[in-house]
């Protein structure tokens, strides 16, 4: 509860209002009028766009079913096979397709979809898989709306009032039914996925009905990509990072002691695409701090191999921008040149975040499968080493002895990403310690995590009244990001963290 108190004061930006089972008076009727019509031409769109021969086709929306295209989609943890188990699976209407994370993965696990035009949701309903011989329950989430935390919400098959314009939401899996709270280890043991089945989001059309808004999906188109250059450890800064819906994952080129000029990234499709625009998130997004010490492209061209390629210029912004080519192109490969770029205060590396292509019909993103080769890479170097006792999995440490409270979660997952968090009240002092990004192997008992720290902290006395909830200045004295790398080394029993960033965990 501590933990989401502080966070909810700390990082809430924006103010949405959110219960688990109550119902919320609704926004501006006007604004929801103005949505759904935009929303009612772009199924009129879609209607005349059925293809026949393309899956789905049974669940193309009404002609007055609201309608939104999702930005980015993705899951913290995917079972193998991979497209089995994508989280688009969640909005395809068929209750026999789920998302499903890696075996034994569940706590600190989630799901995050964005939308490109926010949209007013007036509630949520998350179908949860039940427990079988082959699946562990989710029994309790949180959601993320907006990047704000809300409460932790009991699994349940009624619907869960939000009532709130949202961009973006984060499913993050709380807690399961065999899960054992320890205060230290591994508290979900078993070596069994989770999954949800369908998310529903229930919004008002333009009959002022509540019915479930059709979620426009990007989609997949296999082929690969190749890159001039990739900085190493490459399983972190791979190409297939501009594909994977994840915007602080990123492509950096690997020629650190020149500039990215000259770098260029060519993408191959099984079949022929017709391009008429791009969306890309040119630099890094992990952070702002990682935007502004890697280099941003400023001048690129974009064409089929075969043709001298029109130049565009990039606006230098953490925004995603969308370029509409000079002319539609079609064809199996295309090529993008880097030209230019803006200086980076500290690297000399070009960092693209996250690609995606219009056909004049809908996004797409270009699928490797890369992704899954990398990770049973992963998963043959741990079954030799005592990591296999904990990757994927969420452990789990905490300590109270009246002066000084922890609770700290770690998870190094296959797919090379990792999350820690830690929360510690220490004689009146209270620090949050949230870091994530990659990790790579160094030896059989030590690997290197590096990415993104967020430390917020609230060093003030005997001035917090524990018993009102309210604190007299809302605002943290500390709340810095920064890039960092820190070496764990571990044993069969212990994760110790070199830099002392966080406690020994034990399993
Ligand atoms: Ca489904
Ligand atoms: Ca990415
Ligand atoms: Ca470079």
């Amino acid at each position: 509860m501590k933990k989401s108190v502080l966070l909810l004061s700390a990082l809430a930006v924006l103010s949405v209002t959110l219960s688990c089972g109550e119902e919320e008076t609704s926004k501006s009727q006007v604004n929801e009028e103005q949505m759904i019509e935009e929303q009612i031409e772009e199924d009129q769109m879609d209607e005349e766009q059925v293809n026949a021969e393309e899956e789905n086709t049974e669940e193309t929306v009404l002609v007055d079913a609201p309608s939104a295209f999702l930005e980015l989609c993705y899951a913290t943890s995917i079972n193998m096979p991979e497209s089995s188990f994508y989280p688009e699976n969640v909005f395809d209407n068929n209750p026999d397709t789920y998302w499903a994370t890696m075996p034994g993965a569940a706590p600190d696990e989630g799901l995050f979809f964005s939308f490109e035009e926010p949209v007013i949701i007036n509630a949520i309903k998350i179908d949860v898989l039940p427990g079988s011989s082959s699946i562990e329950e989710i029994t309790y989430y949180q959601l993320y709306i907006n990047g704000s935390e809300s409460t932790i919400c009991r699994a349940v098959e009624e619907p869960i009032s939000i009532n709130a314009w949202v961009k973006s939401i984060f499913v993050r899996i709380d807690a399961t039914d065999s899960m054992e709270f320890l205060a230290n280890g591994i508290r979900y043991a078993g070596s069994l996925p989770v999954g949800i089945s369908e998310i529903t989001l229930l919004v008002i059309n333009e009959e002022g009905n509540e019915v479930p808004l059709q979620v426009q999906p990007i989609r997949r188109i296999n082929g690969h990509v190749q890159a001039s250059s990739c900085l190493e450890p490459i399983e972190a800064y791979h190409p297939d990072f501009l594909f994977d819906s994840r915007s602080e994952f990123a492509w950096n080129d690997g020629n650190q002691a020149s500039s990215g000029e000259g770098e260029s990234l060519t993408f191959f499709f099984d079949q022929a695409q017709r391009i008429e625009k791009f969306k890309i998130w040119n630099g890094y997004h992990r952070s702002q701090t990682h935007f502004s010490q890697n280099e941003r492209a400023s001048m690129i061209s974009f064409g089929t191999e075969s043709e001298n390629a029109p130049v565009y210029r990039l606006a230098d912004t953490m925004e995603p921008l969308v370029i509409t080519l000079n002319t539609p192109l079609e064809g199996r490969s295309f090529v993008m040149d880097i030209l230019e770029i803006h200086d980076g205060a500290m690297y000399n590396d070009v960092v693209i975040s996250e690609l995606q292509f219009f056909n004049g019909e809908e996004w797409f993103v270009l699928d490797s499968g890369g992704s899954e080769t990398r990770k049973r890479d992963v998963l043959n170097w741990a079954h030799n080493t005592y990591a296999d006792a904990f990757i994927d999995k969420q452990i789990f440490a905490s300590l109270s002895t009246g002066w000084d409270d922890y609770t700290q979660t770690l998870v190094l997952r296959s797919n090379g990403s990792f999350i820690l968090w830690k929360h510690r009240e220490q004689d009146g002092d209270e620090e949050i310690i949230y870091a994530d990004g990659n990790w790579q192997i160094i030896d059989d008992n030590a690997v290197k995590i590096f990415g993104r720290l967020h430390r917020i902290g609230r060093y003030s006395q005997a001035s917090y009244d524990p018993y009102s909830g309210v604190r007299p200045d809302q605002s943290p004295d500390l709340d810095r990001v920064s890039i960092f790398n820190d070496i764990l080394q571990f044993d069969s029993c212990r994760i110790s963290s070199e830099s002392g960033l966080f406690e020994d965990f034990e399993f």
